[in-house]
């Protein structure tokens, strides 16, 4: 797409972006040299347990986006909204039929239907010659294995459309159908050194590539509100959707902060923590894949090589169970005391797979810490220490290989993500990796997502060196230096590791 005419003054977006523990829309107001976000609407994403499947409510969450986008429109000077942006975390998608309807809620990637789907997939396509062709880490959940697992149900017979998260919310929002690339890289379908569907592989896996509508890219076009929508949302039309980095974490690093001419990692840490570093080409080599790294594509051609480690889930997962248990924790107060609870305790693997079904997760962490020997937290602060120490040191280990495999060199570990607020988190990272951190900002999903808009609109120009340019002028961060013993890190990586 060639850019639109530069604009004088600035211009609002709305970003809806959708986490795995939170939606919020947020209002961006960008323009040369300006650049400000607001939170118009925050909803909480709870999924649900139905007939022995875990669902996302996504019904529920078109709610909350259709609230968002009104209060959007009341919170955006003079009420306009110069176009709309939508992303999600990724893999999970909907099935329409032959009508355009959805045919059942859309699954979550935690859900238990892939067990046993990868060693099926294997039996097709050996790991090598998958990896070899699509970059793809292994992951129980990849869209390709959840379609291994649903094939020959009811709903996939009837199925003529498949949609991914983000895009089955932009066509609710348009009616208007596509795939957005970021995105479609996390199927496992597409080749990453084009760019586009890895046909030879939907072919082997019997995967009718004409369900996917056909591929854009961050800052396409991709429709307008509907009539119904500008109506309930209370907004003037016409207002546009833009496709922008609709993968939440492609959005998240295209709004990395990082300084022209510093090489940097970033840590995105919410949910997840996806660690790795911007590249320009995939790498596709056996020891990459024997790591575990992806090569997901990012905005501007980028590939986000990274690997994905468990991340807040598990103090997510904690205060959950604590909660269940009458304890009613509180979140700053626990991180206070974890800050003065001994360091390097106990540490587990945060990027260990028992970790990925929800439920019961002080136990099991005390599970794994028993079973490797280490000293069992006592308490709720001690086994947040022992999850903030054990999310550093998987840091550490992701950036450490990410550089190892890629060649690259990193001076500096951006953090962005609800992880950037949690300060003993980003100090331990600077600790354990031995580099400065940048923490910020927490809101990089939805940075991104208007800073796509605001380029395709013409509210800003230039390259995502030039768009980060325009993060670092405008927002606060936070800088940590690197303190303490490498020595008991690489003691605490050697236990780990074995
Ligand atoms: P997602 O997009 O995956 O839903 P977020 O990026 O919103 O996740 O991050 C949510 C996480 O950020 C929370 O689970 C929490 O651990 C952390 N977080 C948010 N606010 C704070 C805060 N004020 N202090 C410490 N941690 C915070
Ligand atoms: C983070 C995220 C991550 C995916 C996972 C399914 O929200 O999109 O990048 O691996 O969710």
């Amino acid at each position: 797409m060639s850019p639109a005419p530069p604009t004088r003054s600035p211009l609002s977006f709305a970003a809806v972006d959708l986490g795995a523990s939170s939606g919020r829309v947020m209002v961006g107001t960008a323009g040369p040299g300006v650049l400000e976000l607001r939170e118009a609407h925050r909803f909480p994403n709870r999924p649900v347990r139905a007939g022995g499947t875990l669902y996302w409510d996504v019904l529920g969450l078109y709610r909350g986006v259709l609230d968002g986008l009104r209060e959007a429109g009341r919170a955006a000077p003079r009420g306009r909204l110069a176009s709309v942006g939508v992303d999600s975390w990724a893999v999970d998608h909907g099935l329409l039929d032959a009508s355009g309807a959805l045919l059942g809620n859309p699954v979550h990637y935690r859900d238990g239907r892939t067990a046993g789907a990868a060693k099926r997939a294997a039996a097709v396509l050996p790991p090598e010659e998958l990896y070899a062709a699509t970059g793809l880490q292994y992951q129980p959940f990849n869209t390709l294995h959840q379609l291994v697992a649903a094939r020959g149900t009811p709903a996939m017979e009837a199925a003529r459309r498949l949609l991914l998260i983000p895009d089955l919310i932009a066509y609710w929002l348009t009616g208007e159908a596509g795939t957005e690339l970021t995105n479609a890289s996390t199927t496992q379908l597409v080749d990453p050194r084009t760019g586009d569907w890895a046909r030879p592989v939907a072919e082997a896996f019997g995967v009718d590539l004409s369900l996917f509508p056909p591929l854009r890219r961050p800052g396409d076009p991709a429709g307008e509100l509907l009539g119904e929508v500008l109506e309930e949302c209370g907004l003037d039309g016409p207002v546009p959707v833009t496709a922008v980095g609709s993968h939440d974490t492609a959005s998240a690093v295209a709004g990395v902060p990082a300084q022209s001419g510093r090489a940097f990692a970033y840590i995105a840490t919410g949910t997840w923590s996806l660690a790795g570093v911007e590249l320009e080409a995939p790498v596709l080599t056996e020891d990459s894949r024997a790591a575990n790294f992806t090569n997901e594509l990012g905005v501007d051609g980028t590939v986000r090589y990274l690997r994905n480690i468990m991340g807040l889930w598990l103090l997510q997962e904690c205060l959950r169970s604590w909660e269940a248990e009458g304890l009613a924790p509180d979140l700053g107060a626990l991180l206070r005391e974890a800050a003065r609870a001994p360091a390097l305790r106990s540490v587990v693997d945060a990027g260990d797979p028992v970790f990925l079904p929800p439920g019961r997760m002080p136990a099991r962490i005390a599970e794994a810490c028993r079973r490797t020997g280490q000293p069992v937290p006592r308490d709720p602060a001690g086994t947040v220490r022992c999850v903030l120490d054990s999310l550093a040191l998987a840091h550490r280990r992701a950036v450490s290989d990410a550089r190892r495999l890629s060649g690259r060199e990193v001076e500096v570990v951006h953090i962005v993500g609800g992880g950037a607020r949690n300060e003993l988190l980003c100090q331990l990272t600077a600790d354990a990796c031995g580099l400065p951190v940048v923490a910020g900002p927490a809101e990089a999903a939805a940075f991104g997502n208007v800073l796509v808009q605001a380029r395709a609109a013409g509210a800003v120009r230039g390259d995502l060196a030039a768009l980060r340019s325009l993060l670092r002028a405008t927002q606060p961060l936070r800088h940590h230096e690197p303190m303490g013993d490498q020595a008991a890190w690489r003691r605490a990586e050697a236990a780990v590791c074995g």
